[in-house]
């Protein structure tokens, strides 16, 4: 088994994960802290974080016969790619730097599937099942028990030579394979980047995020309408949120994806708000087939954007593309572009009020 594992590891990095650990099923240390954050109500409206009972923290129950668990790193960030400059540019899109591409969820499930077939060529049929973001599965606490990284205070997996720009899989597996040690180490110390650059301060305690206030559910997971607290602070940042990281000290450590797929499509990465808000939703379907975004639909994307061009410097276009939004069917876009409008007309009041 020892063996085993070993070679497991190589084929893992072979097809192009970073980090490969192995670990075993007791997440008995992390089941207070999931059902303590549920309790507070942390998760909002995402009633799958709470629908499984103790299949998330006891992965044989999940998958029964399971006794190993195989966790995966996978780096996202495609070189040359712009981060903190294009927060600075109210006028252009931020868009998380894990979405820029394809979807990861497919490319890692097939990575996955590979290492489960070339573990059968040596050991013969054995029970697997492959997960990323997908199932009850607690990928964080796996990967830190699987020594890939700590928690940060940000609550991301971190790694002192990587940071965490990276996503998690995992096999969960009947091999009773060898395991690693944990990653016992904190790297964090006295440093509280994170919580101070996030806008919205969502990171209510060190390694935990109300996800209620997180740019991220918000633009991602929420369906009803953002509430208004956060809209200023939202900034241009249209699908997900990437501040908690990018300020982080270790994510200088990040190591380019040498992906292609995780490659910018339709020029994400860098993209005027103007241009996106003006896509039909047929090419909205096109432009995002096969990428994580299509999820939120079109018009959670139009309404992201709206928030965005309310706080982007006022300007006639602006104010036109928005007005031309108003008779949209949906109340909820609309109710969005309402309050863009009004945003930018205070900005419109403002500059003639100086210019006077
Ligand atoms: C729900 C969810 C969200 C929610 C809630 C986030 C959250 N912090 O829980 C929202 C929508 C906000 C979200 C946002 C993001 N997410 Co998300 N998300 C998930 C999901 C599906 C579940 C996470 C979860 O279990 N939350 C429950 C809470 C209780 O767990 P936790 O935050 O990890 O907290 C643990 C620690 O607090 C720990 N702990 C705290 N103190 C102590 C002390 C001790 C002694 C111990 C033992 C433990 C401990 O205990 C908790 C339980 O383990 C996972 C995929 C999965 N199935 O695991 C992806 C996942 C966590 N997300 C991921 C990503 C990439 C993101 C974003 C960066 C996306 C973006 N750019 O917009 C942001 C980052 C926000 C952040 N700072 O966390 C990656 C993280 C990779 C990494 N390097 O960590 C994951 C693993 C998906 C993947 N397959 O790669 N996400
Ligand atoms: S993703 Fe953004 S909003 Fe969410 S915790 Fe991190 S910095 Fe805050
Ligand atoms: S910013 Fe500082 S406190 Fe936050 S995760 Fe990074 S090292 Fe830890």
């Amino acid at each position: 088994m020892a063996e085993l594992a070993a070679r497991i590891k190589t084929w893992g990095r072979e097809l192009g994960f970073q980090q490969v650990g192995i670990t075993d099923v007791d997440l008995s240390a992390h089941e207070a802290y999931l059902e303590r954050w549920l309790a507070n109500g942390y998760h909002g409206e995402m009633n799958f974080m709470a629908k499984h009972g103790t299949k998330r923290t006891r992965p044989e129950e999940l998958v029964p016969g399971t006794l190993r668990v195989i966790s995966v790193r996978l780096d996202y960030l495609p070189p040359e790619v712009e981060t903190t400059q294009v927060l600075s540019q109210p006028t252009r899109a931020y868009v998380s730097r894990y979405a820029l591409g394809r979807d990861y969820h497919k490319l890692m499930r097939k990575r996955l599937a590979s290492l489960a077939k070339q573990i059968e060529g040596e050991v013969g049929k054995f029970g697997y099942r492959a997960f990323v973001d997908s199932a009850p599965v607690m990928e964080r606490a796996l990967a830190q028990k699987a020594g890939i990284g700590w928690f940060g205070k940000n609550a991301m997996l971190m790694n002192q030579k990587a940071g965490s720009l990276f996503f998690l899989g995992e096999l969960y597996t009947d091999l009773p394979l060898p395991v690693d040690k944990p990653f016992e180490k904190e790297h964090c110390g006295s440093c509280n980047a994170c919580q101070v650059a996030c806008p919205t301060d969502a990171i209510v305690a060190d390694r935990v995020v109300d996800a209620r206030r997180c740019i991220s559910y918000l633009t991602i997971e929420l369906s009803g309408a953002i509430p208004e607290e956060f809209r200023r602070k939202m900034g241009n940042r249209i699908y997900g949120c990437d501040d908690c990281q990018l300020f982080c000290p270790f994510t200088r450590f990040t190591k380019a994806s040498q992906e292609p797929d995780f490659s910018p499509r339709h020029d994400l990465d860098r993209a005027e708000l103007l241009d996106l808000f003006c896509w039909g939703e047929s090419e909205f379907l096109s432009k995002t087939e096969g990428s994580p975004i299509r999820r939120i639909g079109y018009e959670k994307w139009l309404s992201n954007i709206a928030i965005a061009l309310g706080n982007a410097p006022w300007s006639e276009r602006v104010e036109h593309v928005l007005r031309a939004r108003l008779p949209y069917p949906s109340e909820a876009l609309r109710e969005h572009v309402r309050w863009s409008l009004k945003e930018q007309a205070l900005k419109r009041g403002a500059r003639l009020a100086t210019a006077l």
